[in-house]
């Protein structure tokens, strides 16, 4: 029977397959000979109980109690997406071994239908992000103002949050200057509430009906789709100079806000001004805020571009590390409280519109909430691309004004997650779906996961005995507050305090240290030399003359061109100390520390300086000429780091092991201290040498213990240069360089001046 022969041939083609050395030695494909291939699974694999659909898995994993999955797959044998269990999945079926493949290979077919299927179109802004789960409690601090439940006193809220920049693609470098965003869903138990944020306060537009012509100017330009994720070219600059409302916002790109140290160092602002209302009616405007417990931090701008050559991941990496070791990020919630007057401003300041800040010496921020990320997504596609925020997720106690951005955006994000993620059910997926019952009459579509029963999805009906009802005020519905609405001509206009597009910017620049200022020079100098038209120089030098002559000049002698006059009076605004973001002493949670030994030094010191780090809170990382582990005495210590994979951008302080103390009994150690410099300087790698002058540069913390000092003279570094430290003893080295680190970085290394 020519069928069972066939199926035999199979079976022998089974047992020839993991029969032991049936490799042909060299072919592709063959398995190295020495490797037993095992006939049956080399050891139990982990349960897998069923394939669950989505709704197993819980959007915060830990919630439903399933533990985050550290397998890819789980059950004992592979199968075709029907279940179907398979004997061969590397050759397709074919007409004999040098045949044609056969068009009635399903499972050829179905593998490669659904890899070619894989991707999404990414998000048209804000593509490239990282993101973690987390929780929301309250500190009851807005129960006054606000009856939204997860607000009140130690309620709990599970959270997701993704952070992004704006203008890069999926795979764009973390650190390059640009906006970060800031989106937190809230899934509370009155609906999901999506705080859709950035870590800048203002926006470059007042009307959302803007945002494709910002977007088109920020994003590459669309001959030769370049430069990526960036804004220092012309058609940027062409815009955000004829278009002056934006100059605020891209002041602040400019300052360091534009390139954060990490996401767990950056504030965050909901940027529109909300309503906030209370259990007897009562509303108040407000503008939230969150504060990171770590300060705000940023890079500097040759680290940032090192970076995004060395480690493009570096942002999300650094969230991913830190929640994974324990060190949990967190931010307080906070509100900046103005009255609901009819005129909506606030001491002069329009509350509605998106480029203007209220000073928070003006407006105090209260913390009303303490946001903790405890979780990493267990998978990227999953949770973090799949997710969808839409300003338009509000519960009771919150709502919208009518700033225009605001009104426009309630329309865009729902739209984009229709293409992006291919149907109106994308609320179903897990990372997506609401922690509160749902109970709606929304019905089929692509990717329909729910299976609803009934007949009567309509209202009114009697099939269903008239449910579901509706919701009042005291059963939880969700009521927009019932604002009166001016009488007024249908128009396209903005208001007459809309026009004022410099105060704001020049209050930001007299609010800045000469540290901080110096950065925005060149960073505006750095992005306006990358234009190749002289138009747009010019035009961007007289928008800088309208925020500071200063400022302007600087840059102006940057470009080579002459510095204009200012076009309007310029305001003389209160600074406003908050806006900077230096000065203090901070957590040094998470910060790296990498620790350098020429591998036949002070080893003992080298593992108690490691210690004290992971103690602290921090994390060490060794770093030794060649991988592997160095070893003394019986003691090893890891090496993390070779002086070829260790790059300056990796650490936040930098501390050279030296050699131990004349006698000390330590094979291979130095034993006497090398007094010639040349002869300190030949011995010195050129890398650790780089790894120091770049630290320094980038105004991080230096320490050496012993003759680890030598590393530093002969890179030029003094050892009382502000922000070195140089002692006897590990553990004295380590302790003032946590110090030195609780500051970020030692600004006064630099002369004031460029
Ligand atoms: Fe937006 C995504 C923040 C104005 C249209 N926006 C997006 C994300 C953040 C912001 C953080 C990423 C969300 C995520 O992680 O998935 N956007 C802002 C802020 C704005 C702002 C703070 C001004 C205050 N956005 C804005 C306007 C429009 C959009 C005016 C359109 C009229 N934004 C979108 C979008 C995106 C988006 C096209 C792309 C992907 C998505 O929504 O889900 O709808």
């Amino acid at each position: 029977n020519p069928v069972t022969a066939a199926a035999d041939k199979v079976v022998e083609k089974v047992q020839d397959a993991v029969r032991p050395g049936n490799e042909i030695p060299g072919a592709p494909g063959s398995r190295p000979p020495t490797v037993e291939e095992p006939t049956t699974p080399s050891g139990p694999l982990p349960p897998k109980p069923d394939q669950r659909g989505p709704d197993t898995y819980g959007p915060t994993g830990q919630e439903t109690g399933v533990p985050q999955k550290k397998v890819a797959q789980g059950g004992e044998r592979l199968t075709t997406a029907q279940g179907a269990r398979l004997y061969d999945t590397d050759h397709s079926l074919k007409a004999g071994p040098r045949g044609p493949v056969l068009l009635q290979d399903h499972h050829l077919r179905e593998k490669i239908t659904h890899f070619d299927h894989e991707r999404i179109p990414e998000r048209v802004v804000h593509a490239r992000g990282a993101a973690a789960h987390g929780v929301f409690q309250g500190y009851g601090a807005a129960e006054g103002i606000s009856k939204a439940a997860f607000l009140a006193k130690d309620v709990e809220t599970p959270v997701f949050v993704r952070f992004s920049t704006v203008l890069g693609s999926r795979g764009s470098a973390d650190t390059v200057r640009d906006t970060r965003g800031f989106a937190t869903k809230f899934y509370t138990t009155e609906g999901v509430f999506d705080l859709v944020g950035n870590n800048i306060p203002v926006f470059f537009i007042q009307d959302a009906i803007k945002f494709p012509d910002v977007i088109h100017a920020g994003k590459p330009h669309p001959d030769r789709e370049i430069p990526q994720a960036q804004s220092a070219h012309d058609t940027f600059w062409d815009f955000v100079t004829l278009h002056t409302e934006a100059t605020h916002h891209t002041l602040w790109n400019m300052s360091d806000r534009g390139i954060p140290r990490s996401y767990r160092m950056m504030e965050g602002f909901g940027v529109h001004t909300f309503r906030l209302v209370n259990a007897e009616g009562a509303t108040t405007l407000v503008k939230f805020h969150w504060k990171p417990k770590l300060g705000v931090h940023s890079q500097v701008w040759e680290e940032a571009q090192i970076t995004a050559g060395m480690d493009p991941d570096f942002h999300r990496r650094d969230l991913a590390d830190a929640i994974e070791s324990g060190a949990h990020p967190q931010w307080e919630l906070g509100v900046q409280t103005f009255p609901d007057t009819e005129d909506q401003t606030f001491e002069g300041i329009d509350l509605l519109d998106p480029t203007k800040i209220v000073p928070e010496e003006l407006a105090p921020v209260r913390p009303i909430g303490l946001l903790t990320l405890n979780a990493n997504p267990s998978n990227y596609f999953a949770e973090t691309e799949q997710v969808a925020f839409h300003l338009g997720n509000l519960v009771p106690g919150i709502d919208v004004t009518n700033d225009p951005l605001l009104q426009g955006r309630l329309f865009s994000y729902l739209d984009t997650q229709i293409t992006r993620l291919g149907g109106p059910n994308f609320p179903q997926l897990p990372v997506n779906r609401t922690h509160a019952p749902v109970n709606d009459m929304l019905r089929d579509g692509m990717h329909q996961t729910a299976v609803h029963s009934g007949v009567a999805p309509y209202r009114p009906n009697s099939l269903d005995g008239g449910c579901p009802f509706l919701a009042g005020a005291d059963t939880g519905a969700y009521i927009e507050v019932p604002v009166p609405v001016p009488s007024a001509a249908k128009v396209r206009e903005a208001p007459v305090s809309f026009d004022d597009h410099f105060s704001q910017p020049r209050l930001f620049w007299l609010s800045m240290t000469p540290t901080e200022r110096e950065h925005i020079v060149a960073a505006y100098t750095f992005e306006l030399n990358k234009c190749y038209e002289t138009a747009v120089k010019e035009r961007a030098l007289l928008v800088l003359a309208n925020i500071d002559g200063e400022l302007c000049a600087q840059v102006a002698t940057g470009l080579g061109l002459p510095a204009p006059a200012p076009t309007v009076p310029l305001a003389e605004p209160q600074p406003s100390p908050a806006l900077s973001q230096l000065g203090g002493s901070w957590p040094t949670d998470g910060r790296v520390i990498g620790i350098v030994t020429a591998g036949d030094q002070d080893l003992t010191g080298v593992r108690a300086v490691r210690r004290a780090v992971l103690d602290a809170g921090m994390v060490p990382l060794v770093i030794a000429p060649t991988g592997g582990k160095l070893d003394q005495d019986g003691e090893p210590v890891t090496v993390q780091r070779t002086f070829a994979t260790a790059r300056s951008t990796e650490f936040d302080a930098v501390l050279l092991a030296g050699a131990p103390a004349p006698g000390a009994d330590a094979s291979g150690a130095r034993d006497a201290k090398v007094e010639d410099d040349t002869a300190v300087a030949a011995g010195i790698d050129p890398r650790v040498l780089l790894l120091i002058t770049e630290a320094y540069r980038h105004g991080k913390a230096l320490g050496a213990w012993a003759d680890g000092a030598d590393a530093l003279r002969t890179a030029g570094v003094a050892p009382d240069a502000p922000g070195v430290v140089v002692a006897d003893e590990p553990a004295a080295a380590l302790s003032a360089l946590t110090g030195l680190l609780a500051r970020h970085r030692a600004w006064d290394r630099f002369e004031p001046g460029l």
